[in-house]
Order: structure tokens, then sequence, then C-alpha cells
């Protein structure tokens, strides 16, 4: 693999506090991985200038200079759901007149209809309407997705939407992680025997993801629409048999105790949590479990409640932000939005906006250790920005700032194509 030095950066690379960052910077790529960040006047200043290519006599590097190009780690989308067929435009189009997000559910629409679509669907189908949405998140900068299962709520379509995803870095400059969310609703063919239908998630679905490695977690949507505490839990008793880790759509829509059943099985994120109590967010703090705030939902849902960032703040809980791409609350594939969404609508602040999609998407995911800073021995997964200061990226909508993305040592245009002349492997 050919080795990189980008000189001239000016390198966010929270690692510590606010964007950590290195003004005038040089980062060395090797075997896909960082090597060295620099400042440039130990580079100009060695006189010999040993890393570079002339003095060592290394035929490979290749020098690019930025110019003074912000670079920060690339992003990471912590919570999607890009794996659907159908559209709710017109779902939207009666919320926009007054009706309900529960009404429409119960009317036999929301994410059932969303179901029955997927169902109907292809594979290529599937998979070509997933891609459209990742291409989206790519352009902006993202390197790393998870994406959920959720509706197929059989087996077989489950496990199906869960290889649909997996299969995306087939054509794809990016590494997705995969989460089995059977427990996201209550399918048709279940209707009133919701303990049942956890039944089969728990002895059946879970068993099978495992063993086919299709997941490396388990989530599920604990609420007032969706599935109890004792139903939940039974759940995350399943996946924690099988060696699965777990997340959980919390206290989105009320306070069903979500945060605390997160943090008693040790999970790797509580998602939503806008009716998270003091002792809910205690019990994340204790157990280390990433809050990821999912503004689109917010805004699409014209929710008041906003979640309790101070709370999470003074609990020193770390805030993730990801899109929840979904068709139902967050027809969003802009992870820059939601940024820009959580700093407007939820109050964080710049750099809480850049970590929440970086370094604390990858804690989010457990795979902090790999990506989401720029430290020696990480993947090197860079976003390059046409923007000096990171509180741009937060700053502006629609403004496309991404000038390249660096996926594992390998650059790639904004428009897909590799710029390296080797491609990846
Ligand atoms: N919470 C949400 O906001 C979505 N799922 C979930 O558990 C809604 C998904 C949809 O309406 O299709
Ligand atoms: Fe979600």
């Amino acid at each position: 693999m050919d080795d990189l030095l980008f000189v001239n950066a000016r390198i966010a690379t929270l690692r510590g506090a606010r964007y950590a960052m290195v003004e005038r910077a040089a980062m060395r790529v090797s075997g896909g991985r960082i090597a060295w960040v620099r400042p440039m006047e130990q580079i100009d200043s060695a006189g010999s200038q040993p890393e570079l290519p002339s003095a060592t006599g290394e035929k490979d590097i290749q020098v690019f200079d930025l110019q003074g190009a912000l670079v920060t780690p690339s992003l990471i989308d912590c919570h999607t759901h890009l794996v659907y067929a159908g559209s709710r435009a017109g779902e939207f189009e009666m919320r926009l007149k007054g009706v309900s997000y529960e009404e429409i559910a119960r009317a036999g629409g929301g994410i059932l209809a969303t179901v029955r679509a997927t169902r109907a669907a292809t594979n290529s189908e599937l998979r070509a309407l997933a891609c459209v949405r990742l291409e989206a998140l790519l352009a902006e900068g993202v390197t790393t997705v998870e994406i959920k299962s959720g509706y197929g709520l059989d087996i077989e379509n489950e496990l199906r939407c869960l290889r649909i995803a997996r299969s995306l870095v087939a054509d794809h400059p990016v590494s997705i992680v995969t989460t089995l969310l059977g427990a996201h609703a209550l399918p048709a063919e279940f209707k009133g025997r919701a303990d049942d239908y956890i039944d089969q998630v728990c002895r059946e679905m879970i068993p099978r993801a495992a063993a086919q490695g299709l997941a490396s977690a388990v989530d599920g949507f604990c609420d007032t629409v969706g599935f109890s505490r004792e139903q939940v839990e039974r759940v995350f008793v399943a996946a924690r048999l099988h060696g699965l880790r777990v997340k959980l759509h919390a206290d989105q829509l009320s306070n069903a105790g979500g945060a605390a059943l997160a943090a008693q099985f040790a999970a790797l994120s509580a998602d939503h949590l806008e009716y998270a109590d003091e002792a809910g967010i205690a019990a994340l703090a204790a157990a280390g479990t990433v809050a990821v705030l999912l503004p689109g939902a917010f805004y699409y849902l014209r929710e008041k409640r906003l979640p309790p960032v101070e709370q999470l703040r003074a609990h020193a809980v770390p805030m993730a932000i990801a899109t929840d791409c979904n068709p139902g609350t967050s027809p969003l594939s802009s992870l820059l939005t939601a940024m820009n969404l959580a700093a407007v609508e939820f109050g964080l602040s710049a750099a809480e906006c850049l970590a929440g999609v970086t370094r604390e998407a990858a804690r989010a995911l457990g795979v902090l250790a790999d990506r989401g800073t720029l430290d020696v021995g990480k993947s090197c997964d860079l976003a390059i920005w046409n923007v000096e200061q990171p509180a741009a990226l937060v700053y502006s909508l629609g403004s496309r700032p991404l000038h390249e993305r660096v996926w594992r040592g390998h650059r790639w245009s904004t428009a897909g194509t590799p710029i390296a002349v080797t491609p990846p492997v």
C-alpha cells in the first residue's frame, strides 16, 4: 500500500478538549494507518527532512500539500435505518395537515407501511434504494455508517435487510456496522401477541443473526408505541447470550425508563432520550453508555421536549449525533444537517457537534480504538474540507464543504471516485 504524507494542513485531531487542533500540521500515513501528526516546524527544521521521500529513498510515498485546508476525522453516522422501500411522503403531507404520527400508525401506516413495502421489494430494489441514501452520506465526508434492520420484522426479511446492508461495502468505500432491530414494531401477523413476537426475536432471530455474523449489536424500541421494558429486557438477555452488544431507542416519546434499562445492560448507546430523567442519565454515566442525539426526528415530529443536554453534560455522558435516516420520523441523509440541527435546536456547541459525529459516534459503535480521532495507529479515515474552521461545518446548510475523503489511507473524491492510483483492498 502506498504511504502518504499530507503537509500544510490544519488538523482537528479530536484527541482532547474541543477540536484538539494542530495548526500548520503534517500527517504521515503508513499502511492505511496514521503514523504521526506533527507541526510543520518540526518538518521544516528537520533540515534533511528525514521523513520525506528524498531523504529516505522511499519511492512509494506520495506528498500532498493541503494549502491550509481543515482536516478532521471522517464522519461516522452511528444510527441509521438505510435499508427500506417505499415512500412515506403521503403521510408527511397528512402530518402537515395536523394528523399525528400515532394516529397514522394506528390506521396501519407508519412503520408497518414501510414493512409492507420492504417485504415486497426485491433484493436489488432494496439495495439500489439504500445506495442512494448511503451515497448522500458519503458525499458529506462519512466513512462509517451503522445500519439497522427493523423494516422486515420477520426472520427472513430482517436477515435479508442485514445482508443487503453488509453488501454495500462491495462497491462503496465505507465501513458498515449492522444492528438487528427486530424489536422495532409489532408486525401485523402478531397483532395482540407482542410477547409471542418477542419470543421469536429471542429464540430464532437473534441466534440466527449472531450465527451468520450479520449483526454486531441488537437494538430495540422501548416506548409507548414500541415494546415494554420487560419485553426489551428479554431481547437484551438473548443478545447477551449470543455475544452481541445492545443499543436502545430510549425515551423518545415518553419516559419509559429506557435510559436506565440501557445502562443496566451496559448498552453501547441509548438513543433519542428526550424524556430521560436524571436517574436514567446518572445510570448512563455509570455504565459508560453514549447518548446518541437524533435532532432530525425531533425536527420532523415537531417535538417540543428537548433532550436533557445540560444534565448529560453535568454527568459527563458522551453525546453523539446521528441522522436516524428513516422514512417516517427522519427522512434525512445529511449528517452535516444533523450537526446544524443539534447546535440550533439542542444547543450543542460546534465542538460538541464535531465530536458527536466523530469521536463519540465511534464510541457509540464500539470502534473508538480504531477510528473517530486522529491518533497514531488508528485507521486513516479523514475528511478534508474546503473550510478553515471547524465551526463552518456546523454553521451553513447545503454548502457542500467536503473537498475529499480518505478511507483506510485511500483518497476518494466527493464524487466517490478514487484519487489514489492504488484502489483499496
Ligand atoms: N424511532 C423512530 O423515530 C423511528 N423508529 C424508532 O424506533 C420511526 C421509524 C418510522 O416511522 O418508520
Ligand atoms: Fe432510529
